[in-house]
Order: structure tokens, then sequence, then C-alpha cells
């Protein structure tokens, strides 16, 4: 199924004189504020998430996992689907790949398909946390951590030839993100275990082509849940600092303790030049991967704010590999992907009014109350037809969900896939 221009148009009449009175009241009113409402347009509709090729089926637990029917079951149908995706939100213009998952069959075909529905091929994902069919060495005590050089090399040319298939494609980053870690004390050698990794790392490293980057994941448990190697941001910057200035961190909402500062972690990064990618999602108690926004949508804020700050006063920091790492079972995952898009943008829209130069001022003199009015005032704008008129002007829809719904997707799919098509991931 591909949405056509007309069809969006189609749907978008039915609300078009109820955003242009909502759209015109905002613009008025940043207007009045000093905002330069282009400029605001222009930012939001530049920035661009990737879907991750996984997140379009279903996600499974470890307890079951339920299909929502019509299901993408090839690489050609995932990109079909972020063509749906990006065609109403206009802000899903990149596809992050999962190797092994999805090794296209006919590289041309692939890039054919995505460049005509607008789709940048981003990071490329390597797994080393579950044995392929038919692999020589087994990852169950660890991949590029561990103790078996075997294990190791294996782990290191797998994430060479994810470089290569990513290359074909026109991407220019690998994310790496280790399980490695041990379970139970005694059953690991800190030191070993990271020094096993940062030497691995680093013979993936000398793989990169010049122009690429690598981007070093972190996350505190599970699947182990006594120790993990690559635990904590501070880790995976060390660990990006031996590689060399190609190797970035990479911050994914999700892999925080509870309560962690993450617009610190992502602050302090981007000073130091050092954060690479990002991924998106939102918890209640761990790696819980739900719909980003939906529980903590001021926490989302925060980080923004220091992202933007950044982006605006670090330019020792690369552009971000943005990712949406989300993915659970209730939703329809096309769904549920809308919602989130939706979410980074407000998020986004929100940390972009704040007034910098105000916040600095009242920093430099110490007036609480004032810094904390400054974000608030921003965080409590609605942003919403700002997101819409920004869509409108790209060809999307103004309201994607209902378009979603109205326009009858889900169904078309299972016609065209049959219902019990099941998507490659987790
Ligand atoms: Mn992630």
């Amino acid at each position: 199924m591909k949405i056509e221009q007309q069809h969006i148009e189609g749907v978008n009449k039915s609300y078009l004189k109820s955003h242009q009175e909502n759209y015109d009241f905002l613009a008025n009113n940043l207007t009045q504020k000093g905002i330069n409402i282009s400029n605001l347009l222009g930012k939001l509709k530049a920035f661009q998430v990737a879907i991750p090729s996984w997140a379009l089926g279903a996600g499974g637990t470890r307890f079951g996992r339920f299909s929502y029917y019509g299901e993408p079951s090839s690489l050609e149908q995932k990109i079909q689907d972020i063509g749906i995706l990006h065609a109403l939100t206009q802000t899903a213009g990149a596809v992050s790949l999962h190797i092994p998952w999805d090794i296209p069959e006919d590289y041309a075909a692939v890039k054919e398909l995505a460049e005509g529905l607008n789709i940048k091929f981003d990071a490329v994902n390597s797994n080393t946390f579950q044995d392929q069919k038919d692999a020589k060495e087994t990852y169950k005590y660890g991949s590029l951590s561990n103790t078996n050089e075997a294990v190791r090399q294996q782990a290191i040319q797998h994430n060479l030839d994810v470089i290569n298939i990513g290359n074909q494609l026109g991407s220019k980053s690998l994310t790496v993100w280790l399980a490695d870690g041990s379970c139970f004390p005694g059953q690991n050698n800190f030191q070993t275990a990271l020094q096993n990794t940062e030497n691995s790392l680093k013979e993936i490293y000398k793989g990169l082509p010049s122009d690429w980057s690598m981007l070093i994941e972190y996350k505190p448990y599970e699947p182990n849940f006594y120790s993990t190697v690559i635990q904590d941001w501070g880790t995976s910057f060390m660990l990006a600092n031996a590689c060399g200035e190609k190797a970035y961190s990479l911050v994914d909402l999700g892999h925080h303790l509870p309560n962690s500062n993450i617009e610190q972690i992502v602050s302090i990064l981007m000073l130091k030049g050092k954060l690479g990618g990002f991924h998106f999602n939102d918890s209640k108690y761990g790696d819980d991967d739900l719909t980003v926004g939906s529980i903590k949508p001021y926490a989302l804020f925060l980080i923004f704010n220091e992202l933007v700050y950044g982006m605006q006063n670090n330019p020792q920091n690369p552009d971000l590999a943005w990712m949406i790492d989300a993915s659970h079972n209730v939703k329809d995952p096309l769904e549920d992907l809308i919602q989130s898009l939706e979410a980074i943008q407000e998020a986004y829209a929100k940390a972009l009014l704040v007034n910098q130069t105000e916040l600095k001022e009242a920093q430099l003199n110490n007036d609480v109350v004032k810094c904390q009015e400054i974000l608030q005032d921003a965080y409590r704008t609605d942003v919403r037809p700002l997101l819409a008129q920004a869509r409108l002007e790209s060809g999307g829809a103004l309201s994607p969900i209902n378009s979603y719904r109205r326009l009858n997707v889900r169904e078309t799919l299972i016609e065209e896939r049959g219902k019990y098509t099941v998507a490659t991931g987790l």
C-alpha cells in the first residue's frame, strides 16, 4: 500500500478550518513573544527520525507475542510501512536496519524503493545478543567481551559484515549494543570483560569507512542481571575515547536506572563532542519500550531542552542519529509509531520555544523561580498546531492518526498481506 498525496489532501480538508484558527492563534501569540515562526517551522520540518526495521511488527515479550495482523514479512514491506508513516507525518524519513534480520536480497531494488518514498538509510545495528542459525560459536556467555577468542572474532566479523551491508545502502554509522555481562557474582572478571570489549571495538573501528561513525550504546541491566559490560554513559564514553574520533556514545532513553538525570548526561556528552546517537522510547520501570511521551513527557522536554542547547552551542558535537527504539504488544505498531513521532516533535518544538537568553540571565542572577518559569512557560505551550502546520507545508496529514484510520491503512495491509504474516525481529 502506498498513500498518495491526494488521499492525504482529501482527509485534510475536514480539519483545515479548525487548524487554521488554532494555528493563527498560536502563531500570533508566539510572534508577540518575539519568536520567528518560519524559522521554527523550518527546524521542525528538517527534524527526521529513523524507524527501526523491527518496530513495524507487534513487539514480543518473554511471555508471548500477539500479532496486529498484516505485518510486513519482508524488508521491502517494512520500507513500504515506513513510507506510510513518512507520508502521513513527514518526520519519518529514515530507516535503521537491524542485521541479520533485514539483509537486503536485491540492494538496488531496496535502494530504489526507499528513494521513491524519500527514505534514507540511517545507522545499521549489529546483533550479537542472539545466536544465528548455523553459527559456529555461541554468544551465550558474551560476544565482544567473551573469554574465548574465537567467539570475539566471530562477533567482530559480524560487525564488519554489517558495516559492509550498510555501506552498500548509503548508511553512515554502525550502532553497537552488547548484551554482554554476567548474571551472578564471580561469573566474570570485570576488568578482563571490559578490556576484551575495548580491544574488539578497536578492531571493528579499524573497519569503518572514513566518513562513518561508530555509536556505542549502553544499558545498565537486562538480559544480564548482575553486571553489564557497557553499563552506563561513562563506560560508553571511555570506550568511544579509546577507539577514536569517529566513535561516539549513544543514549537510549530506556537504558537508565530509575530517576537518572538523562538531560544532564546528554548535556555533558555534547559538551565533550561525544553524543552520536539517540534512541527514543518511554518507560515506567526499566527498558519498557513504551510509546515516546506516554509516561514522562516533562522529562522528555527537559532532555530536548539540553539537546537543543547542544545543537545550538556545541559545534564540536556531530549531527545526531535519531531513532525510535520501542515496540510492544497492544497497539497497532504503525499507530504507536505515529504517536511517538508526534511526541518527539512536540518535545522538540517546546524546547525550541525556551528563551535561552532570558534563561541564561536568570541563571546568572540565581533567580531560581524565573528559571523554572521560563522552562515551564515553554512546556505548557500547546504546540500541536505548529506541528500540524509543519506537516501541512510538507505535504503531510493535519491529523496523522485520524488520517491513518480514515484511509483504512491496516485493513488494506491485511487484505494485501494476509492476516497472519509475522515480521522478523524480537
Ligand atoms: Mn536502543
